[in-house]
């Protein structure tokens, strides 16, 4: 259809109808939202001719999405958790804000109410398997430079198979398995034992699954381990580590992958390093410090507050 009605009095009227522009009540930054993306969404329509077929398969899509729960899940594929973290460096560049270590997406499997530990923790149950012993350690630094002691290192990663506890489809995993809270000690150091993560694919066939296919993507994220870090001060840090040697480190479907986020992985087989750490057999190692930023004018004007799991 080469008709072009978008800009006609009567669809420009009609998108402030249906967008409440035109009634008191409800919430005006809602209207301004909705008008804008449905405003949008009607130029698309005419623009690309979306044909009625198209657009009801879209409708369905959405249904599917949010059934199967994966909407946070599309958001990183599609580049929107990515998008913001750019807007938010952008922003921290605009006023002169200097970050330590960098930020990245949080993803959508983070659960909150993790055990908390002082100092150091294990994060396996030790019932997987398939699991190498990974030990990750690492001093937490402020703004000013200084080692920063009783900071909160948050941290959670999946299993060899790539599943997070909470969100396993095989029901394996008990809560908070690979989960944890670590208070950092006198010297700012956080420490964990764990087992090294596999990368996580998105549920095959699923919706998130169908799009990505369509767009001639895969759905896969190279192994990698979540973060929060907190401390007085200092602004909320959101980050991962990849594994480092994971074919998909510069391939990965969430686009988190970032320069100083890739730290190097020692595999410790001599028997001093294995005593060292009070273990019995080899092990991977990851040294890894972390540098908070300040408060911007005595807060943290990037804190990121939305609906989180918690168990
Ligand atoms: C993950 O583990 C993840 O970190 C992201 C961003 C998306 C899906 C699964
Ligand atoms: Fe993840």
């Amino acid at each position: 259809m080469s008709t072009k009605i978008f800009n006609t009095a009567e669809v420009q009227d009609f998108l402030r109808l249906a967008s409440g522009l035109t009634q008191e009540g409800g919430d005006a930054r809602t209207k301004a939202i909705v008008h804008r993306i449905l405003s949008d969404l009607f130029k698309a329509i005419e623009d690309l001719d979306i044909s009625s077929d198209e657009y009801w398969a879209g409708v369905a899509y959405i249904n599917q999405l949010g059934t199967r729960g994966e909407a946070g899940l599309l958001s990183p594929g599609l580049g929107l958790d990515r998008y913001y973290d750019m807007r938010m460096d952008a922003e921290d560049a605009a006023l002169g804000v200097e970050n330590g270590t960098p930020r990245t997406i949080e993803g959508p499997l983070y659960v909150a109410g993790a055990p908390v530990a002082q100092g150091f923790a294990r994060l396996d149950d030790g019932s997987d398997q398939q699991g190498h012993t990974l030990i990750m350690h690492g001093t937490v630094f402020g703004a000013d430079g200084q080692p920063l002691p009783g900071a909160s290192v948050e941290v959670w990663h999946a299993n060899t198979k790539g599943f997070y506890s909470h969100f396993d489809p095989t029901g394996e995993q008990k809560p908070f398995n690979m989960r944890r809270t670590i208070v950092t000690d006198a010297q700012g150091r956080y420490k964990f034992q764990s087992i090294v993560p596999a990368g996580y694919g998105v549920p095959p066939g699923g919706p998130t699954h169908v799009l990505l296919q369509r767009l001639g993507r895969h759905g896969n994220r190279p192994a990698h381990i979540h973060f929060f870090v907190t401390a007085e001060g200092h602004r909320k840090l959101t980050t991962q580590i990849n594994i480092d040697g994971d074919p998909l480190v510069h391939d990965d479907f969430a686009y988190a992958t970032r320069e100083g986020l890739i730290p190097p992985l020692v595999e410790r087989t001599d028997a001093a390093s294995i005593q060292a750490h009070g273990l019995t057999g080899p092990f991977a190692e990851i040294h890894f410090d972390i540098t908070l930023s300040a408060l911007v004018d005595g807060v943290d004007n990037q804190l990121v507050n939305r609906p989180r799991l918690a168990a």
